[in-house]
């Protein structure tokens, strides 16, 4: 009998491309039939047949409250019932970016969006306009949103620049940006010593979730810092996925980096679509109307997404709120781990706060090359083994998964479970 995952994932292809409004959700990475969700709530959603999952993916690390929190629910709709959008401030954008430069000390200003890639988009621009140069050094393996400069995949040579990695893009914008392994203290030195002076910028993800889990080295932090500063570029922390995720500090207060510029998506708006960036004043002053660097949104500030927003930010100040988060996905890991070695499967797992990463590899990798040397066959038979029992985890061996504060001691113990039963059967 065709399922209506099916049914609804033939019929989107009539008028959606690939039938999905983002590559990933398509599944071609794991194959099968996408699945289509008609309902969430807490750890767990449901797709069109009514088949239960528990949620380690959280619409890409948003959900971190877990699904239709009830907080977040009543400050939508009330919120909601006052007007969706009006195309001017309202006070609410207050509130949520003097809570945003409270929880974020390395912020005086913050600009609000409505995507990820805006905010990474904005914040170069502006790094660009504050610097009066036009090199963009990135990282192979980092994903910042799909903006221009940032579809660019490594050159030829370490340092040579890089070539457009989408269609579309235009080889001299893409002949501006850099892409240098991640990790690599001495070829970012060496991309200083060549090009510093012409270098406007340095994005990253301070932990990596787009090349699956990587943890940055305290040297390789240290270096970007102290580089970015003697040569007088803007380093950004890209923390859309990090930010509120691997701690109420985010990745910087982790790890006690300062940089000039963040950016934040996903937990901020709570699963509704608010992103922001912000940082130093000197620089955020460049920003229009105030300064020349240009950058507006007819939905930024949306005060209904915001509210999601405020709501979610509220709710994660909660005592104890990480520790329970950093406890259940540390339960996860080491459960699936120990659960894989008992049965002689190679496989290793590894968090930060509330994201992890899992491996089919004897140790987990800290390099892109390290990643590409997993076997990614054997994570897709997983990802089907454990979608079949009901565990929803990213389709893809390429991408972090998320645990959220819903997320019970029993309900990872089930994950855990199920995920041993498949390793004995292998
Ligand atoms: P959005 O434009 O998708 O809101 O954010 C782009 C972005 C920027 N920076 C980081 C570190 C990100 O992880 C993302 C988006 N993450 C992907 C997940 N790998 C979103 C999922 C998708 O593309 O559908």
């Amino acid at each position: 009998m065709t399922s209506r995952n099916q049914t609804l994932f033939e019929r989107a292809q009539q008028h959606i491309p690939g039938g999905v409004n983002s590559p990933v959700r398509a599944f071609r990475s794991v194959g099968g039939v996408p699945c289509f969700f008609e309902k969430g709530a807490g750890a767990r959603v449901w797709d069109a047949d009514g088949k239960e999952y528990l949620d380690y993916v959280g619409s890409w690390g948003p959900l971190i409250l877990g699904h239709a929190h009830p907080d977040v629910l009543a400050a939508v709709q009330q919120a909601a019932v006052k007007g969706l959008s009006f195309g001017a401030p309202t006070e609410a954008e207050l509130d949520i970016a003097d809570l945003l430069c409270q929880l974020v000390p390395s912020m005086d200003m913050v600009r609000l969006v409505s995507s990820g890639t805006e905010a990474t988009m904005s914040a170069i621009r502006l790094a660009r306009g504050y610097t009066g140069r036009d090199m963009l050094v990135k990282f192979e393996g980092c994903y910042h949103g799909h903006s221009d400069s940032l579809l660019v995949k490594a050159g030829s040579g370490l340092l040579t620049f890089g070539n457009p990695s989408s269609g579309g893009v235009p080889a001299d914008l893409a002949q501006h940006t850099l892409v240098l392994p991640y990790n690599d203290p001495a070829a970012l030195a060496e991309a200083f010593a060549q090009h510093g002076d012409k270098i406007a910028t340095v994005i990253l993800e301070p932990v990596v979730g787009n090349m699956n889990l990587i943890v940055p080295s305290a040297e390789f932090l240290q270096a970007l810092r102290e580089l970015t500063a003697k040569h007088g570029a803007v380093l950004i922390f890209d923390e859309v996925m990090t930010g509120f995720r691997v701690g109420l500090g985010s990745a910087q207060g982790l790890f006690g980096i300062t940089p000039d510029l963040s950016t934040f998506g996903k937990v901020v708006g709570g699963g509704m679509p608010l992103a922001a960036f912000g940082g130093k004043r000197e620089i955020m002053e460049q920003i229009a109307p105030l300064g020349p660097v240009y950058q507006a949104g007819t939905l930024s500030g949306n005060p209904v997404a915001v509210a999601a927003g405020l709501a979610t930010l509220k709710l994660i100040q909660a005592p104890g709120f990480y520790e329970n988060l950093t406890a259940r996905t540390h339960q996860l890991c080491e459960g699936l781990t120990a659960a894989a070695r008992k049965h002689g499967v190679k496989f290793c797992a590894q968090h930060v706060g509330g994201m992890f990463g899992l491996y089919f590899a004897e140790t987990c990798p800290d390099s892109f090359d390290g990643v590409m040397a997993c076997d990614k066959e054997a994570f897709n038979r997983f990802f089907h083994a454990m979608l079949a029992a009901g565990h929803y985890f990213a389709p893809s061996a390429f991408e972090a998964g998320f645990v959220s504060a819903a997320h019970t001691e029993a309900d990872i113990a089930a994950t855990v479970a199920a995920a041993e039963a498949w390793f004995a059967a292998r």
